[in-house]
């Protein structure tokens, strides 16, 4: 059965150690698979996410108040958003808000591509903590691993690749740039999905080089050169700060860019049918001294 927490849903118990009428509560452990326990009122609601629904349903039977009140406490785990729901538990985990689940797929609505339809997973989440970074880095500079990031000194490229195999995904990475290296060398973060980078395939990048190039774009490489089919100038070129970069890529339908800096976000989407499922992702740098902080993947058929 494994071991089991009870956890207050943020919805419904905004502060810890509150416990208004209709609270809703999780009972959660950290596998793929998630047992529910649902106390609303307004619905007089038990759902069970799970083969342990007869538990649940037992545990829940008349759907009165539950006899404890595990608080959220970011103690019991790494909470990369700080929004006081440890990763293990977050529908989000890089995403600080409210535990709002519409389709209790486990994916909450804030990095859920379709929230309505039931069918997302959190196929990787990687806090980069050194027992949580399951990637393989290389490139000519140096990485680092810090207590809640890997580092990266921006000497010239470098690169993480992982092996997973996924068919529609978002592939979601937190970065932080604290500095841009040498004024007309190419500064660049590229994130993508494919079997193999030396074939054909889209990808989604900041890609900046000067004079003359600056762009968020969905990149196409032929296997011989780039081009940018969906592209956008980015406002004041590749610089330092927060930055979130997120490829979606829908097999044989589209590749999607968001992602950007607070206050400056892009979204570009190309239509294209060369997407076709993956069984690795990469992740490169040039040329920008950065912390790679978090790394989500959410997957669907
Ligand atoms: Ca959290
Ligand atoms: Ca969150
Ligand atoms: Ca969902």
């Amino acid at each position: 059965m494994g071991s089991y927490r009870m956890m207050n849903d943020r919805l419904t118990h905004p502060r810890r150690g509150d416990s208004p009428p209709g609270s809703v509560y999780r009972l959660q452990r950290s596998t793929p698979d998630e047992l529910v326990l649902g106390n609303r009122s307004r619905s007089s609601e038990c759902y069970a996410g799970n083969v342990v629904r007869l538990i649940a349903v037992a545990l829940c039977a008349g759907c009165g108040r539950l006899g404890f009140d595990a608080p959220i406490d970011s103690s019991i785990g790494h909470d990369e958003d700080g929004d006081g729901v440890p990763d293990t538990f977050d529908v989000c985990p890089h995403i600080p808000g409210p535990q709002l689940d519409t389709d209790h797929d486990g994916v909450g609505d804030d990095c859920d591509p379709e929230p309505t339809n039931p069918r997302q997973r959190i196929a990787l989440f990687a806090a980069m903590t050194p027992d949580d970074q399951p990637f393989s880095f290389r490139g000519s500079g140096d990485w680092t691993q810090r207590a809640d990031a890997m580092h990266f000194d921006g000497k010239f490229d470098g690169s993480m690749n992982y092996g997973v195999a996924l068919q529609n995904a978002q592939i979601t990475i937190g970065v932080d740039v604290s500095a841009v290296v040498g004024a007309t060398s190419q500064h660049q973060l590229a994130l993508g999905a494919t079997p193999d980078p030396s074939l054909p395939h889209h990808y989604v990048e900041l890609n900046e080089m000067l004079p003359g190039l600056s762009l968020a774009a969905v990149t196409h490489f032929d296997g011989t050169s780039y081009s940018y089919p969906a592209a956008q100038l980015l406002s004041t070129g590749l610089h330092g700060g927060q930055i979130l970069l997120q490829e979606t890529a829908l097999v044989g339908t589209s590749v999607q860019l968001d992602g950007g800096w607070p206050g400056e976000s892009y979204h570009l989407s190309l239509p294209t049918t060369s997407y076709q499922g993956t069984d690795a992702v990469f992740f490169v740098a040039n040329n920008l001294v950065l912390d790679l902080q978090y790394v989500c993947i959410v997957a669907w058929p």
